[in-house]
C-alpha cells in the first residue's frame, strides 16, 4: 500500500474575512489562489505543521480553530486537509515572505473573485458558512 502523505491548507480567519494566498511557483500553479500551507513532515501534526508553514510562509502566529470535513486527493501521494484558523493576539500581518506573491482579505461576497485551485474549491465552499456567520 502506497502511503499518503497529507498537505495542510489553511482557511485563515479574521473580522468575518478569508484569506487567499497567491502561488509562485511552481509554474502549473503558479497564479492561482489557495488556502495557505504545505506538507505535514514525518512525526509532526498536522496542526503543527500548519501553524509551522504559516509562519515561515506569511509571518504569522497562528492557531488552528477546526477541522473542515473531508480530505482531498492531489497529485499522488498527496491529500489535502484543511482546518480553519486565527491569528493570534499579537500576531503580525500577514505578507507574502516565500511561495506566494499576492493575498487578499476576501469579504464573503468576494470570494469567488479569485481563481482558487480547483482543488481547494470544495474546501473553500465548506468554509463560507463560518464567514457568513462571523464565527471564527
Ligand atoms: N497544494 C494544494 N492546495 C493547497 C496547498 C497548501 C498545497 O493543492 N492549499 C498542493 C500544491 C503542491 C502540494 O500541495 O502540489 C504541496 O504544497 P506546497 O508546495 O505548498 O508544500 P510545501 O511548501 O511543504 O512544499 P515544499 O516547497 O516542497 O516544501
Amino acid at each position: 500500500m502506497t502511503e499518503r502523505i497529507v498537505v495542510v491548507g489553511a482557511a485563515l480567519l479574521d473580522a468575518g474575512r478569508l484569506l487567499a494566498a497567491r502561488r509562485s511557483a511552481p509554474p502549473e500553479l503558479a497564479g492561482r489562489w489557495e488556502l495557505p500551507g504545505g506538507k505535514v513532515e514525518e512525526g509532526e501534526a498536522p496542526e503543527a505543521a500548519l501553524m509551522r508553514e504559516l509562519r515561515e510562509e506569511l509571518g504569522v502566529e497562528a492557531e488552528t480553530v477546526e477541522r473542515v470535513p473531508g480530505e482531498w486527493p492531489l497529485r499522488p501521494p498527496y491529500v489535502l486537509q484543511v482546518w480553519t484558523a486565527r491569528l493570534c493576539p499579537g500576531s503580525a500581518a500577514p505578507e507574502p515572505l516565500q511561495d506566494h506573491d499576492a493575498l487578499r482579505w476576501l469579504t464573503p461576497t468576494e470570494i469567488w473573485d479569485v481563481d482558487w485551485l480547483d482543488q481547494d474549491v470544495p474546501a473553500v465552499r465548506k468554509t463560507l458558512p463560518k464567514l457568513t456567520t462571523g464565527a471564527h
